[in-house]
């Protein structure tokens, strides 16, 4: 349960598995916006908007285009200096989601579904994650300057 939702968070801070992956440009911020995400521009986010997200990261940084990630091209992703660091993670994570054990993770392997996660973030539960739904689970996330507000148990 866990997994499923700290991946999701993954997905929809946008800071996949290192903070260091800055987008190309070198953006030290590179969560997507809620107009990013919301490819068809309906003022809602699909399930399947959240996914594709998820997807398209997954595909640029599979480098090699196999349909796995391997901490070799997750920690490519980490500008110099950060290597180290984006090493462990990248290990963290794939012995978290590597479920065949072949040290790398696939799409499948991956909980695609935003599930458990995207239905917290809908509060009212119609279905679709609207501005401010998306807006209080970002403040949520960050949690910056929030301080220590215990969100609320993932079970
Ligand atoms: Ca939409
Ligand atoms: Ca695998
Ligand atoms: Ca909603």
């Amino acid at each position: 349960m866990k997994n499923i939702a700290i991946f999701t968070a993954i997905l929809l801070a946008g800071t996949a598995v290192t903070p260091a992956f800055a987008d190309d440009r070198g953006g030290k911020n590179n969560r997507p916006s809620f107009e990013e995400l919301d490819t068809n521009k309906d003022g809602s986010l699909s399930k399947e908007e959240i996914e594709a997200r998820g997807m398209g990261r997954f595909a640029k940084m599979d480098a090699n285009s196999d349909g796995k990630l391997t901490a070799e091209e997750i920690v490519a992703q980490a500008p110099e200096g950060k290597k180290d660091r984006a090493e462990r993670r990248a290990n963290r994570m794939i012995k978290r989601f590597d479920k065949n054990e072949d040290g790398a993770i696939s799409m499948d392997e991956l909980p695609r579904r935003a599930g458990k996660m995207f239905d917290r973030i809908d509060t009212n539960s119609d279905g679709k994650i609207d501005k401010a739904e998306f807006e209080a689970a970002k403040a949520k996330m960050g949690g910056k300057r929030g301080g220590h507000r215990n969100a609320d148990k993932s079970e």
